[in-house]
């Protein structure tokens, strides 16, 4: 095969790599229909991939993972920089010298008896100042049918690169060497657990991971190269690489404005970046789910471009009511991982809205037994479909020069204590209240006791490539050098405050509308709103109250509970020790300032 590149740092990292690790073959990546369907193919004959029913879901593929390798391993996720300090106490660290040598020795000849695969991809639109280039070298056609989905591959990007652009470089292996013309036999290939390594050299922009298959530790263009190293780039550049959704909201009267929001894996962003609003009028429609990367222009807003090209979203609990738009991008041209397979060829999940229709096969390939108490799909369960399939896709959703963003939402799963929504001061406090992001979790979920919070500072905690102290202090920064009318207005919100009894008090989904109409109108200079400790909330009549929820709840919820906030404080003062001295002053000072306003109120 012709070398359609002649970067010769590019070429020369390539040797290295095929030196180092073995594999029989080199192929280039053109991007192309044929190349996608030649690695599902390929994948099929070799009982990884099951094709589904054309009839029901044409082009549509489902594989089975390892029960080994099912989501990202936070614990075998490691920021390399030079200094300790630099990674922070929230990340796993090892030095940079030590954990090359140990993934050196993994590496030696572990693509033996495979394909390496070099995927030259844009994480943005082509060509765009804000798009960076990556390249992954792979051993797994899963990941490249995957990055196809996921992100702009092809013989463009080597154009942008010619002979000596830069590009991040990223490389990946399975860690299962196979004896020469063997091949998988229908099983996933990855390595134990504790060899897992998802590993980032933030100075040198490189990315190793190794042993693993799935999503964000395998499809590296997505957490390890949008998120963990672009925050790096961003922090040293002035702008900012987030785990964000980006909306846009068009009102009545048919003007419109784009929103951001950071909340944790799980929590509901692309339920939020497709909602369907009940308020009469208007539309909500799609710029990205899961990442944005935002800079000030030369007018002294912020833009916006969603660096992916498609959507790796959570398949349990998506159904005709809880997404509609969602599921009517994945009728066709899907990948689905470690859903549950019907008699008849399609897909079923828990949460999908309608009883399995017969047996089913469950997400390990077994015959599943509805009263075996396990579920049929793995509760991280995902599909992969391109962008451009969903129907509520803005037009500009690939426009290179961004979108103005006139707002950031902040959230998290909060069953108490955390009203509906309110509205920072200024933009420290918003910094403030991004600080502060936790969620509830169960016991069951992670080993913490039922009821208490993880803080996840602005849906970060896993993503963010170096101190999260120097983060904070980046994104004070960034706010500080800009003209105040023209910055986005913070906000924090809370789909998910519960009553004594456990129920839901606010409906959530597309009445979530009403809350986004308030947020439009504050943007607007309108909407009427008072003044409390924690910052500008919603009077009663400025939220129109769903059919749902009684005059009490409401209340409930767009109240300030002093007593549980004055609890709140201590637990933020706690989250910020553990993050020490690296914390900025301006911090301590807002945490201050809310508990004199709590104990003043
Ligand atoms: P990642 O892809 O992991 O980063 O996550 P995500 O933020 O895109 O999460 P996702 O949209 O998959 O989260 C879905 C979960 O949030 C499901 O458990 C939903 O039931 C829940 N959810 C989403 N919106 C709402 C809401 O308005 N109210 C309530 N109660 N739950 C919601
Ligand atoms: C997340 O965990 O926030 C995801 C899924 O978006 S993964 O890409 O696997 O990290
Ligand atoms: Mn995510």
């Amino acid at each position: 095969m012709a070398i359609p590149c002649r970067h010769a740092k590019l070429l020369a990292w390539i040797e290295d790599v095929a030196r180092l690790t073995g594999p029989d073959r080199i192929e280039w990546c053109d991007g192309s229909p044929d190349e996608y369907d030649r690695m599902l193919a390929m994948m099929e004959a070799d009982g990884l991939a099951v094709m589904l029913n054309p009839a029901k879901r044409p082009g549509c593929y489902l594989f089975r993972s390892d029960p080994s390798d099912v989501a990202r391993v936070e614990n075998r996720t490691f920021i390399a920089s030079r200094c300790r300090e630099d990674a922070g106490p929230t990340n796993n660290w090892v030095a940079p010298d030590e954990l090359k040598a140990t993934l050196r020795r993994l590496y030696d000849g572990c693509m033996r008896g495979r394909t390496m695969y070099v995927i030259p991809f844009s994480m943005g639109p082509l060509g765009s100042d804000i798009s960076r280039v990556g390249v992954e070298l792979t051993d797994s056609p899963y990941v490249v049918a995957n990055m196809h989905l996921m992100t702009r591959v092809g013989d463009g990007v080597i154009r942008v690169l010619g002979e000596d652009g830069d590009f991040i470089a990223c490389l990946h292996s399975v860690g299962k060497p196979l004896p020469r013309g063997g091949t998988d036999g229908g099983t996933w290939p990855c390595a134990p657990l504790a060899d897992k390594y998802i590993a980032h050299f933030p100075e040198e922009r490189l990315i190793w991971s190794y042993g693993s298959g799935y999503g964000g530790n395998a499809l590296l263009g997505k957490k390890c190269l949008a998120l963990r190293i672009a925050s790096v780039a961003a922090r040293d550049e002035g702008w900012l690489a987030e785990h964000m959704l980006i909306l846009k909201i068009t009102n009545p009267e048919g003007q419109h404005k784009y929103i951001a929001a950071a909340f944790p894996s799980a929590c509901g962003k692309t339920n939020l970046a497709m909602l369907v609003p009940t308020l009469p009028g208007w539309t909500v429609e799609t710029i990205g789910d899961d990442i944005a990367w935002m800079r000030f222009d030369e007018s002294g807003y912020l833009h916006a471009i969603n660096p992916e090209n498609g959507f790796f979203g959570v398949a349990t609990g998506t159904s005709a009511d809880s997404n509609p738009s969602a599921m009517q991008c994945i009728h066709r041209n899907t990948i689905f991982t470690n859903v549950a397979l019907t008699e008849d060829g399609d897909v079923w999940w828990e949460g999908i809205g309608y009883p399995p229709p017969g047996r089913l096969t469950d997400w390990q390939g077994n015959a599943w037994d509805p009263d075996s108490g396990k579920p049929a799909a793995h509760p991280n369960a995902r599909f992969t479909v391109p962008a451009n399939q969903c129907p509520v896709i803005a037009p500009e959703w690939r426009d290179p020069r961004g979108v103005r963003i006139s707002a950031i939402l902040f959230g998290g799963r909060r069953p108490t204590t955390v009203p509906l929504v309110h509205e920072a001061f200024d933009w420290s406090h918003g910094v403030f209240l991004g600080s502060t992001v936790g969620s509830e979790v169960t016991a069951a979920a992670l080993d913490l006791p039922a009821g208490t919070v993880r803080r996840d500072p602005m849906a970060m905690l896993p993503f963010c490539g170096y101190h999260m102290g120097d983060y904070f202090q980046h994104w004070l920064d960034v706010g500080a050098r800009q003209a105040p009318e023209k910055l986005p207005r913070i906000f924090f919100v809370n789909w998910f405050r519960k009553g004594e009894d456990g129920r839901w008090l606010w409906p959530g989904y597309g009445e979530n509308g009403r809350v986004l109409a308030w947020i439009y109108d504050r943007c607007d200079g309108r909407g009427a709103a008072r003044t409390t400790p924690l910052g500008l909330m919603p009077t009663m009549e400025a939220i129109e109250r769903p059919d749902v929820v009684g005059h009490e709840d409401m209340a409930e919820i767009l109240s300030v509970d002093r007593e549980a906030w004055l609890r709140e404080v201590v637990l933020i003062r706690e989250h910020y020790e553990q993050l020490g001295d690296r914390l900025p002053a301006r911090l301590w000072a807002e945490l201050a300032g809310l508990e004199e306003r709590l104990r003043d109120a």
